[in-house]
């Protein structure tokens, strides 16, 4: 084992890394300027040793764990492994908030944020590297908790880093003011000297209000030089504290979060304003552009490009636009977003989201690169130009994941749903690696090598993403969740008095007629006319609409007849039928996964997989039943018959946590 170049913190990392893991061949690390910049590597066999070089330490401890992955994999080193990442920043989005929740998270509590010292100790109740956390009075001792959590910050920077990640936003989207106050910032402070020998930066979201909220000014608006003064001395403070900080993320007149429009200001205002206080440090500001209106306005789906497209090119060269894959919601199949498509001299970056919101939160296992993959590609469309992964000048790519970690045991709330993190990770580094080898990697380094595991498994979880939309939403159909919680279905939800784009049936649009949201120019809301023409000659007609996305952009007949001959009704419901089965399978095949899996993961799964095949009848049930009372026609040949009545389900409301097996029984 050699080491040249100069001796970094990383660089040793990765030394040890080698060193304990490597068990073949001599092998030399080389940080070289001859060698790949942008954090690239090569890995090649020059006879004597296996050389890993790179023109940064980074890079070399990249490619220390390609290595170490090919050694777990069985996969012999042939020629040279040369590779860059596609991103310059690879982001997850933690929605963390300061008091130890997680908006949206399914794996307990923050990895960062506790409400006070001694209520974090005992919940933290990973084992790491031999730490382990039992919730003793010795283990709530101020230095031990310390410990404790810098194991598992290492740990967290570890994995991450092990996949490419570098980059983290340590807390929610809503933002609280006190983020930016001196105890947070401490805090900060000290996750990112963890993270830093691991090449990750830390970022913050912050709330716009906060010069008044913490600040002690009057306004917030982004034009008062007493704000922007603010701002710049914040920033001046932060980079005092940590040299290497990325910068801000900001959620602004989104969903009741504070913001430029507040002060009758725009968005290019609020946005350029925190620019320029980060320029001097070399941050950034990741402005989103989750927006919808505050009252009820046009379709939902076409805000973001009304609101943002003025705005075309003025952005400064320190702003990224972070837009969400899909128009509305992180649905469980969204056409990609138009807005991507749309803003030709404006750096963009995709947000996805890790955690399963929509997708089933940590029961159902939905293996979701294929999603993410299907936006990559239509973003390919000849005259779709988009901006996400391509530099406009010198500006920075960036690729965000809203994390699905919190301080469970396995992470993620479900060994499984590590596999999302992990996927994240890898398309960001290199979009065009297939679902397939993405899913091999994850099950072999996680669970078993063994072929037949390895192909049943990856078979499984490549499937799983399309089984879920059969059974949650298919074709086209969206935002028919329950109230808030999104785990079960509530199409009939619509209770007087809320904003109705809040409501499923503003989504689904079900009448005697037929379903699905007119969004075509000639009748409907016009927002296919935001895509450029190749995608909007596609969407806007009914014939040549994909059917995945029917009920999308057209308010189908009943009777009209699909591509296989079918009516839509019997399509339908024969698709959530095979949404349930596809389930059932999933759960079938893992139970026959037992020999290759230890029994503590083995049985965890096998608990969440009876559960998704169970809640995957309790979605057909739901969405079919209810939209029969509009078609008024007979069930088809192929479905089996309902388990749940109609009323009982309405009045039991699936919701993962309170709803229970006892719960269940209590139904006819
Ligand atoms: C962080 C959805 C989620 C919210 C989330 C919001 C956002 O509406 O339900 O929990 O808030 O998206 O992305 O800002």
């Amino acid at each position: 084992m050699k080491m040249s170049g100069k001796k970094d913190a990383t660089l040793r990392l990765a030394c040890d890394e080698i060193q304990q893991y490597w068990k073949g061949k001599n092998v030399v690390l080389a940080v070289k300027k001859s060698g790949k910049t942008r954090d690239g590597f090569d890995i090649f066999d020059d006879g004597r040793a296996v050389r890993i070089e790179s023109a940064s330490s980074l890079g070399v401890l990249y490619g220390a764990y390609t290595l170490l992955r090919m050694q777990a994999m069985g996969q012999p080193l042939q020629g040279t492994i040369s590779e860059t990442p596609c991103y310059d920043i690879r982001i997850l989005n933690h929605w963390d908030n300061p008091n130890g929740t997680v908006e949206r998270g399914f794996a307990g509590r923050s990895i960062f944020w506790h409400d006070a010292p001694s209520a974090s100790s005992g919940r933290a109740r990973r084992a790491v590297d031999g730490v382990t956390s039992a919730s003793t009075p010795q283990d709530n001792a101020p230095q031990k908790q310390d410990d404790h959590l810098v194991t598992i910050w290492k740990a967290y920077a570890r994995a991450n880093a092990s996949i490419g990640i570098n980059a983290t936003v340590l807390n929610n989207v809503n933002a609280k003011p006190l983020m930016l106050g001196d105890e947070k910032l401490q805090e900060t402070k000290r996750i990112a000297d963890v993270l830093r020998p691991y090449g990750i930066k830390v970022y913050l979201s912050v709330n716009f209000a906060s010069p008044k909220a913490i600040g002690g000014l009057s306004t917030a608006d982004p034009l008062d030089p007493d704000v922007r003064r603010w701002w710049k001395e914040k920033a001046n403070d932060i980079y005092r504290m940590i040299p290497d900080f990325g910068g801000f993320l900001v959620k602004a007149n989104s969903e009741g979060e504070p913001g430029p429009m507040d002060y009758g200001r725009s968005h290019v205002d609020g946005a350029n304003m925190l620019a320029e206080a980060l320029a001097p440090h070399g941050g950034i500001v990741m402005w989103r552009a989750f927006v919808y209106s505050a009252k009820e306005g046009s379709d939902r789906a076409a805000q973001a490009v009304e609101e943002f497209m003025p705005y075309d090119g003025q952005f400064a060269d320190n702003v990224i636009i972070q837009i969400k894959n899909g128009p509305v919601d992180f649905q469980p199949r969204e056409p990609i977003s138009p807005l991507l498509l749309a803003m030709k001299q404006t750096q963009t970056m995709i947000e996805v989201q890790i955690t399963q919101e929509y997708l089933g939160e940590s029961v159902h296992s939905v293996f979701l690169a294929p999603m993410w993959k299907e936006c990559f590609d239509v973003a390919k469309a000849p005259d779709g130009f988009a901006n996400f992964d391509k530099h406009i000048g010198n500006r920075k790519t960036a690729f965000a994941g809203v994390a699905n970690i919190g301080d469970s045991r396995n992470w993620c709330g479900s060994d499984m749903a590590q596999a999302n993190w992990y996927a994240f990770g890898r398309l960001a580094w290199n979009p065009d690696l297939s679902n397939e080898q993405i899913a091999r990697e994850f099950l072999s380094l996680t669970f078993s090598t063994n072929p037949v595991f390895v192909t049943e498994m990856t078979h499984v979880l490549c499937q799983s993403r399309e089984s879920c939309v059969k059974y949650m939403m298919p074709l086209g159909l969206h935002h028919i969740f329950a109230d808030n919680h999104h785990y079960g279905p509530e199409p009939w939800y619509a209770p007087k008095g809320v904003r109705a784009d809040w409501l499923p049936p503003y989504y689904h649009k079900a009448d005697a007629n037929g379903l699905g949201f007119d969004r075509t120019v000639e009748t409907g809301s016009g927002a296919t006319k935001q895509y450029p023409p190749s995608l909007y000659n596609i969407y806007n007609d009914l014939n040549s609409c994909p059917e995945n996305l029917l009920l999308w952009f057209h308010h189908v007949a009943w009777n009209h007849r699909m591509h296989s001959g079918k009516t839509l009704w019997d399509t339908l419901c024969l698709t959530y039928e095979e949404g349930v089965r596809e389930a059932e399978a999933f759960a079938d095949t893992w139970r026959n996964m037992k020999q290759y899996v230890d029994a503590d993961r083995w049985e965890a799964l096998m608990k969440r997989y009876d559960r998704q095949a169970r809640d995957a009848w309790w979605w057909r049930d739901a969405c079919v039943l209810y939209f029969q009372t509009f078609s008024k026609l007979p069930l088809p040949d192929g479905f089996r018959p309902a388990k749940f009545k109609l009323d009982d389900l309405k009045r039991y409301r699936l919701v993962m946590d309170n709803y229970t097996a006892a719960d269940m029984d209590k139904l006819p």
